[in-house]
């Protein structure tokens, strides 16, 4: 397709693409594919070197995703997942890269990729129709421009008084040296227990001499199960993946798991019954847990049942009955993202490492040579910040995005992210959100909400196309009515109950309110009937 027989091209200008993408992880992999084969003129930003988004930076020990390796990837092409062969049950981040990686190449994705360019301003021109990206590379016009920016993409370091007087070297999880990082006969600090914590701590465990955890908040894991995967079980999938790939489009976190959903209530179950369930889930690992009731994330009793269960778990695991209270959470579980580990709470069983509870003592202050909390100074070589992300709203706040009128988007998002089903906001023409807020995006499966996604906002700029419409932005009344749905949803569920970075309550000063949206199948149905209704509560223009 020429620049002049684009989108609604009367009158444009040469150098107006009709899509710029920001990002180059699967989200924007998948978005320049999509929308190149349907002949649009696309180009993609990325701050990094290379691809792979999430799975470029998060190159810390033991980084690994948490889906099983059989459901984390594309679906698009039937004999891209029949080539690609995995390794493990979950697969690690070196082997992810590799894929995304193979996709590149498979698709000669780079040709259109501009590396290492930053988007520093997004000014959408009023006069023009377009949008301007002002980038440490140059300036970039595009008549739509697709935020495939990640959800978990500007890491959280927080302030602690003295930090960059310390002496050794700092890591944070999300922005890891390519190189790598030896550890061995070094001792080192982690701040933080999440997710990244929680698969980096046993390994960093392995190879380091000391190892001393900073705690704010305990943290519910569930062994992962890792293993080589099994060759038949690869085969099973591969000979039956349409099927399998529409398994998981019916299910809430767009993923399959290895035992059925439960029906019934946890807190009815008698004892032994419940006890048996939920061992077998235990041994069984991964996110079937989770799945073992119909009520967990629904009832407060029932969570605290299976809380329970977790609690006792760390009790009998974790040998010094001090340090096991210290990592017995007893917050709402699965409030936060639910943790998968290998070998997490024995890792605190080991000689070397020990734990440090700073829920009631923040830690001071960092010192040249190491972390002092409640006046007693840790020394350490090195410190790993895994203290997560300013997550679903960061990245989009921080490329200064301004709508019609130069409203910004940080004022429009002042109490909180609105978006019209997560992919467009209001007075934010010709914006898509990939992934955004008010979307399932973080409490799914991310590759099956991507390609959902890429495959809606690519009908709807064909069938722009098709009208000669130039414009597309939510109503400020679908939007405010989706704020409300997605608040109301998330109010039945427990998920509001505790302070996660699904609340943005990670991030002082963020506002607390809710950003995904939980249950993918009934959110897939809404976006298809907007879409066939002419893009009800769209305006087109
Ligand atoms: O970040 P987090 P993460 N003093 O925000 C602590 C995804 N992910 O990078 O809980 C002391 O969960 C903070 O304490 P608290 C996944 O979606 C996926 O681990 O706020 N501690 C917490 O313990 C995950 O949820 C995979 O009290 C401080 C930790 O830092 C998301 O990424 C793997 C502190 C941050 O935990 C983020 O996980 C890994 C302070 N001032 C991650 N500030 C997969 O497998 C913060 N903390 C796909």
């Amino acid at each position: 397709m020429s620049s002049t027989d684009g989108l609604n091209s009367n009158g444009r200008r040469p150098d107006v693409r009709d899509v710029v993408v920001v990002g180059a992880g699967f989200a924007g992999m998948y978005s320049l594919h999509k929308l190149r084969e349907l002949g649009f003129d696309v180009a993609v930003v990325e701050r990094a070197d290379d691809m792979g988004g999430t799975w470029y930076w998060n190159r810390y020990p033991g980084a690994r995703c948490d889906v099983e390796s059989m459901q984390y990837s594309y679906s698009f092409d039937p004999e891209l997942e029949q080539e690609w062969e995995w390794s493990e049950r979950y697969s690690g981040q070196p082997e992810i890269l590799r894929y995304a990686n193979h996709v590149a190449d498979r698709y000669d994705l780079r040709r259109d990729i501009h590396f290492e360019t930053t988007v520093e301003r997004v000014d959408w021109d009023d006069d023009a129709h377009h949008w301007r990206l002002q980038t440490d590379r140059g300036l970039y016009r595009a008549r739509f421009v697709v935020m495939a920016t990640g959800c978990l993409s500007t890491t959280n370091m927080p302030y602690f008084e003295g930090a960059e007087t310390f002496a050794g070297p700092t890591y944070h999880t999300g922005n890891w040296p390519h190189e790598g990082v030896d550890f061995s006969g070094t001792s080192v600090a982690v701040i933080g227990t999440g997710s990244s914590a929680v698969q980096a701590i046993p390994v960093i465990a392995a190879e380091c001499r000391e190892l001393t955890v900073f705690q704010r908040t305990p943290n519910y894991s569930v062994p992962a199960r890792n293993e080589p995967l099994d060759p038949d079980e690869q085969a099973r999938w591969k000979s039956n993946y349409r099927d399998m790939r529409a398994k998981m489009l019916e299910q809430n976190a767009a993923m399959v798991q290895r035992l059925p959903d439960g029906e019934e209530l946890a807190k009815e179950a008698e004892a032994e019954e419940f006890y048996e369930r939920m061992q077998e889930r235990w041994d069984v690992g991964g996110f079937t847990f989770y799945r073992a009731y119909g009520d967990i994330a629904l009832d407060a009793e029932s969570n605290d049942r299976v809380a329970q269960f977790v609690r006792d778990k760390i009790g009998e695991v974790v040998d010094d009955p001090e340090v096991a209270a210290k990592l017995t959470p007893h917050n709402t579980i699965a409030c936060k993202r639910p943790c998968l580990d290998t070998n997490y709470y024995e890792t605190f069983n080991q000689p070397h490492v020990q734990l440090v509870d700073v829920s009631e003592n923040p830690i001071e202050r960092i010192s040249p040579a190491g972390v002092v909390v409640d006046g007693r100074e840790y020394p350490v070589d090195a410190i790993v910040y895994a203290t997560g992300f300013d997550a679903m709203t960061g990245t989009l706040l921080r490329m200064n995005i301004t709508g019609r009128g130069g409203v910004r988007l940080a004022d429009h998002w002042d109490a909180g992210p609105r978006t019209y089903l997560g992919l467009g906001v209001a007075g934010f023409p010709n914006m898509f959100t990939v992934s955004g807020p008010g979307s399932p995006s973080v409490l799914t499966n991310m590759i099956p909400s991507i390609e959902q996604h890429l495959d809606w906002i690519s009908r709807c700029l064909v069938e722009l196309r098709e009208r000669g419409t130039a414009t597309i932005e939510p109503e400020p009344d679908a939007e405010a009515y989706w704020v409300d749905y997605v608040n109301a949803v998330a109010d039945l569920t427990l998920y509001p109950t505790c302070n996660s970075w699904y609340l943005g309550a990670n991030i002082p000063g963020k506002t607390r309110v809710f950003m995904p949206l939980p249950g993918f199948p009934p959110y897939v149905e809404v976006c298809e009937d907007v879409a066939s209704d002419n893009y009800r509560g769209f305006a087109l223009a």
